[in-house]
């Protein structure tokens, strides 16, 4: 009973605090439950499916709960001592069959359509190419002369106040505030994934496969994500950050990183000469 109890507080918990619970933007928090802020329509949609999700398990557990303590209260050897020969109830049988098909039909219907809002790629205003290695994310940016740089993890000892351990990487993808940028995922030697939990984004970076997912950041700021495949060794430190920021500030960037960087074939030229 004490254990029913301890469920139950556990599911209320969840229901009260994990749909509501206030998580920071771009990087988990201390306590936090249920997932980081939306920042995209997708991440949004995320949410709202996982608090229905919640909804509907816990009434599940709750009734399947209700089921057990009544049976083990009316049914026990002291309380019933002569049990019925019962074995067969065709009513409860088509319920017990038809009923599930319906919970499943509810949550099969969005789980479709949220499917669907990752996988269709809208008209993207812009396209990055990300590029996994053992341990380190390559970015490039085709449709802005092909500009093509590494982010690297910050070590321990260089942080800069306010940057946060493990998390932040020499260079930030840089995109303007509500672009439909596309990334197109790949790897070399294994696989890694691309991820971005306030973004909704999570796709596998394959060696000799373009993957493709979207994301249409709403607010500005400094999102952080990791490689979510395990890769190897330094798996745990090859992170992701994505600067959102206003599109004046992502022209002026430009112009800096097109100084700063080299293009895709001066950065292919430099790491095949780095691998000899
Ligand atoms: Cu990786």
């Amino acid at each position: 009973m004490r254990l029913a109890i301890g469920f139950l507080a556990l599911v209320g918990m969840t229901v009260l605090f994990g749909g509501s619970a206030h998580a920071a933007a771009g990087i988990a928090e201390n306590w936090q439950l249920g997932f980081q802020d939306a920042v995209t329509p997708v991440m949004r949609e995320i949410n709202s499916f996982h608090n229905f999700i919640l909804y509907v398990i816990t009434a599940i557990s709750v009734f399947v709960l209700g089921l057990l303590v009544w049976v083990m209260i009316k049914f026990n050897a002291k309380a019933n001592p002569t049990p019925t020969k019962t074995t067969h109830n065709a009513v409860i049988e088509v319920l017990w069959t038809v009923i599930p098909i319906l919970i499943l039909l509810v949550i099969a219907i969005p789980s479709f359509r949220l499917l669907y809002l990752q996988r269709d790629l809208p008209q993207a205003d812009m396209t990055i190419k990300a590029t996994a290695s053992q341990w380190l994310w390559s970015y490039e940016y085709p449709d802005h002369d092909d500009l093509a740089f590494d982010a690297v993890m910050v070590e321990d000892e260089d942080l800069q106040p306010g940057q946060p351990r493990l998390l932040t990487t020499d260079n930030a993808v840089v995109v303007p505030v509500n672009a439909t940028v596309r990334v197109i995922v790949t790897a070399n030697a294994v696989i890694h994934n691309w991820a971005m939990p306030s973004f909704g984004v999570k796709m596998d970076a394959i060696p000799g496969r373009l993957n493709e997912t979207w994301f249409k950041a709403e607010q500005t700021g400094m999102f952080y994500g990791q490689c979510s495949e395990l890769c190897g060794s330094r798996h745990a430190f090859m992170p992701i950050n994505v600067k959102v920021v206003t599109q004046d500030e992502f022209d002026a960037w430009l112009v800096k990183a097109k100084e700063e960087f080299a293009s895709v074939e001066d950065h292919k030229r430099l790491a095949g000469n780095l691998s000899d």
